[in-house]
């Protein structure tokens, strides 16, 4: 048979006819189709091949039926993953629809002629049966109109299906009541009216308008009422300028004579020099049906996005204090601007957080105020080399709700989907709402000479409550005049000071509010207690120390646990591991609880820790501090993920929640922890002064030359000092185990709550001479100054050499090594606060020291030599008879040498210029 066509591209009923041939007799057709048939018969396996189906003309009918069905549930797919491509999101149409063919029918093979035919629409929500124009229709309207979903990313087929069956079963038809519409409308007017209140009463100071974004109001009060209905009993926000006024006084029930008065000045200023109005942290009880929520609004520096680990830090820290295991009684509620979201690192940071076992929540409900601009900065391609501006989200596997700000009732819905699916599945999800900013970056910016073409637009927009408005009466939902009537209650109630938004409960007792009242006014030289009994050394020293019979342990560390068991009883000095341990131990046992995280804390950077006992053939771990005793407080130690900025971030909102739990974060090297700068910076030398925020927080900083280069030498110490002002913080380097131990308990026992800065150590883990009698533990406390340990006669003592850190003890060793009975030798343990008394004693108690050296390992420029010399510290204890000088390095921009022989040549130099040698 000859050949028309070839094979493969056309004609069915034709290759049906030469297909009958072929397998009547192959030779009769053309070399050509019988290489096609037979890769057909090979394809299919030739005795599976159902020929009769290509046969018969039924059979044709029938299969191309089962393509156009496959095809139409390939769409209703291709709509699933890509319709939010075609969604109308944005309530400024800037930007041109995506591409999108796949949403197309004729991509699928599918024709005009195929719309009124009837197909299984399989899972979609919709009839089981229904023509391809319904299906269509069905998809546009779910995926298509003001929200667009991302979510097909999800590997959980679970919660895809759930977020299918969410939004395909409601299709774009809310059904909203009628009372629901009016109340949308009334927080949307208040939303709007404050602004306008506030725009006209206070012209041109700032206040970062949410005029636009005025959907944000009615979105947090159904978040809300929502959250009341799901049991949640507290929710902690975190967010930047944007609106928070307006959300203080709407959402939170601020009294608007408090914000007028900050606008005014009027203002009770604190201790401390305090922050602007919209930095201000705030948090109220509110009367919800469903239940009383408390509100936190965290205080917010104006670095944008650091606010995001510390909300989860703080949300953390109620759980644990509520025993909310489930992670469902209180909730982080992070609202982001779209630029910051797609710009600032730590968000991706801290989205790593989320479903980590030391920093879990529970998962976060993620809002972005998508104004879609950034200060000056608007179009796509300079902010972001993303699609959306909350694709870094998906590194988690959040789902992503864009949604048209314009339209209430969507953003609404949405609203109650990602609080349901936060509560269903403990995840992160993620509301981008989609908007514009009405003015510029803040009320003196005129945005017009940077985005002429969005703001000639947006100055053509009617504002959001008005087009409400407009919908509501052509609904007969409300009556000519009743938006205006609205609009009057709340102005009135401005006015009067009325709480305007919905009502608040007063002198409400959870029994989980923190009661920060022992903390007021505290002094860091209250005395503390920090010694503790001989046979409670050797009781807890001996159980942290037990290993369970059948527990198999690394060989090292099973020496480790077998010295600390000899330290406990007495039989040899105890090291620095040990001492730690019992600090933790002892806290467990008076009441408080232990939380440490970092990259190696469980093992220790430096191997002295052994905090976590890995069986070394089986799985599973033991705690030993967290099995001291029945119904103990919790221990927990964390590996943390590779990051400074968010970990710490968190471990300082735990802290600030949870004064009960002595929180620490312990750098690899301290070196890192610049990385994490603008958490010290704005968070932990400052929230007392800016906020009367208190935080025990400890941070555990190694630092030491050793001749490990530049990155592994120096903690920064010099940039702590520089952040000291009105006892902010403690700045403390210990020296010997019972200094840790006794500084690490007094951090809890004195009431008081302030950041503890420790340059930790590494050589001195192991060094022979840093090791501590019992004695030392069972009586004393944390000495902040330790004078000479040798007997020498202070009379004859000329020069008084001064040091901090592993330094001392090499020159302690030449100065034994010399014979050098002129020198003596005392330790600066605590930099800060600066312990004048006890220098002061010192210098008396060295009448004919008239040389006073400040030793430091550190170059010049770096260290504690500038902290030191300034006459508020060592040079204002010294008298007439005094002259102080320097032994250290020279100044050098980088903080140590890259060559060991180098290092140890400098490190001789300078121990000898500390004894004038
Ligand atoms: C870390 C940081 N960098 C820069 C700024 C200065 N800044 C303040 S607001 C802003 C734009 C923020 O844009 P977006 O996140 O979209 O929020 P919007 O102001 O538009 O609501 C910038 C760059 C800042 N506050 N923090």
């Amino acid at each position: 048979m000859n050949r028309s066509l070839s094979p493969g591209i056309g004609n069915a009923d034709y290759e049906d006819l030469v297909y009958a041939a072929y397998t009547q007799d192959p030779a009769s057709v053309d070399q050509e189709w019988r290489n096609y048939f037979g890769q057909l018969d090979a394809a299919a396996g030739a005795a599976d091949r159902p020929r009769s189906a290509r046969t018969s003309a039924g059979g044709r009918l029938a299969s191309r039926q089962a393509e156009k069905q496959a095809a139409v549930l390939k769409l209703i797919e291709a709509y699933r993953f890509r319709g939010h491509r075609r969604a109308n999101l944005d309530p400024l149409q800037l930007y041109q629809a995506l591409d999108a063919p796949d949403l197309d029918p004729e991509l699928h093979g599918l024709a005009e002629a195929d719309l009124e035919q009837t197909f299984n629409a399989g899972t979609l929500y919709g009839p089981a049966e229904a023509k391809l124009s319904e299906v269509l229709d069905l998809c546009q309207r779910t995926y298509c109109r003001s929200i667009g979903a991302e979510f097909m990313y999800l590997t959980s087929t679970e919660q895809k299906q759930w977020i299918q069956m969410r939004m395909e079963s409601v299709a774009g038809d809310f059904g909203f009541s009628w009372a629901k519409r009016r109340s949308i409308l009334e927080r949307l007017t208040a939303g709007r009216m404050l602004e306008e209140y506030l725009g006209k009463k206070y012209v041109g100071q700032k206040r970062f308008s949410l005029e636009g974004a005025e959907c944000l109001i009615p979105l947090l009060d159904e978040l809300i009422l929502c959250a009341a209905a799901a049991s949640i009993e507290e929710i902690v926000i975190g967010m930047a300028h944007r609106g928070r006024l307006n959300v203080l006084v709407n959402v939170f029930g601020k009294h608007p004579r408090d914000l007028f008065g900050e606008f005014e000045g009027n203002i009770d200023v604190g201790k401390g020099p305090g922050d602007v109005k919209y930095h201000k942290g705030f948090s109220s009880d509110l009367d919800v049906p469903g239940g009383p929520i408390h509100m936190v609004l965290a205080f917010n520096p104006s670095h944008l996005e650091i606010i995001c680990p510390v909300v989860e830090g703080s949300v953390r820290a109620r759980q644990e204090r509520r025993r909310d295991r489930a992670r469902n009684q209180v909730i982080p509620v992070q609202i982001h601007g779209d630029a910051a979201f797609a710009g600032q690192g730590v968000v991706a940071e801290t989205l790593n957080l989320s479903e980590t076992r030391g920093y879990a929540t529970g998962g976060s409900l993620h809002i972005v105020v998508n104004n879609q601009i950034g200060f000056t900065t608007s179009h796509p391609l300079d902010s972001r080399s993303t699609l959306y501006c909350t694709d870094v989200a998906k590194m988690v596997q959040a789902p992503i709700f864009h949604v048209n700000g314009k339209d209430p009732e969507a953003v609404l819905f949405v609203t109650q989907l990602a609080l349901e699916y936060r509560m269903r599945f403990n995840k992160d999800v993620v509301i981008d709402m989609i908007c514009y900013r009405r003015h510029g970056h803040n009320e003196a910016d005129e945005p017009l000479v940077t985005q002429p073409m969005m703001y000639k637009k947006i100055r053509a927009q009617e504002s959001l409550p008005s087009l409400y408005a407009k919908q509501l009466v052509n609904d007969g939902v409300l009556k000519e005049g009743e938006p205006e009537r609205m609009i009057e209650d709340y102005r009135m109630a401005l006015e009067a000071n009325e709480v305007v938004s919905r009502p608040l409960l007063t002198g409400q007792k959870t029994g989980y509010h923190v009661d920060w009242t022992p903390y007021l006014d505290a002094q860091w030289r209250e005395p503390a207690g920090t010694a503790i009994p001989e046979e409670t050394i050797e009781r807890l020293g001996l159980k942290m120390s037990e290993i369970p019979a059948d527990f198999e342990v690394h060989r090292s560390v099973e020496r480790t646990y077998a010295t600390r068991r000899e330290m406990a009883r007495g039989e040899r000095p105890m090291d620095w591991g040990f001492a730690e341990t019992l600090a933790y131990a002892s806290l467990l046992e008076a009441g408080y609880s232990v939380r440490m995280s970092g990259q190696d804390s469980q093992r220790g950077t430096f191997f002295h820790r052994h905090a976590v006992l890995h069986h070394q053939s089986l799985p599973g771990d033991w705690i030993p501090l967290q099995n001291l005793f029945e119904g103990q407080p919790s221990f927990q130690v964390h590996n943390s993920l590779l990051s400074e900025e968010a970990v710490l971030g968190f471990e300082f909102g735990y802290s600030s929640s949870y004064p009960e739990c002595l929180t620490i974060w312990e750098a690899q090297f301290g070196d890192f922890a610049n990385g994490a700068q603008v958490v010290i910076d704005q968070f932990v030398t400052s929230s007392e002064a800016k906020w009367n925020r208190f935080s025990g927080l400890v941070m555990m900083l190694p630092h030491g030359f050793d001749g490990q280069g530049p990155e592994h030498s120096s903690a920064r110490l010099e940039r702590y000092l520089q952040l000291c002002a009105g006892e902010n913080i403690q700045v403390c380097v210990p020296t010997t185990p019972a200094q840790i131990f006794h500084m690490l308990r007094r951090q809890m026992l004195r009431p008081m709550r302030r950041p503890l800065i420790i340059m930790s150590p590494k050589s001195l883990l192991r060094h022979r001479l840093s090791t501590s009698a019992r004695a030392e533990l069972s009586q004393g406390e944390f000495r902040n100054v330790i004078d000479e340990v040798d007997a020498l006669d202070p009379e004859a003592v000329t020069r008084l050499v001064l040091c901090s850190g592993k330094v001392y003890y090499d020159i302690l060793e030449q100065r034994r090594e010399g014979e050098l009975k002129h020198i003596a030798i005392a330790r600066v343990e605590q930099l800060y606060p600066y312990p004048g008394e006890e220098i002061e004693a010192l210098l008396a108690h060295y009448p004919s020291a008239t040389e006073i050296v400040w030793a430091q390992e550190e170059p010049r420029n770096q260290g504690a030599w500038f902290h030191m010399q300034s006459a508020e510290h060592l040079a204002g204890s010294m008298s007439a008879r005094h002259r102080l000088s320097y032994a250290g390095r020279g100044p050098s921009a980088s903080p140590a040498v890259g060559y060991l022989n180098v290092h140890a040549a400098e490190q001789r130099a300078l121990v000898s210029a500390a004894l004038g040698l």
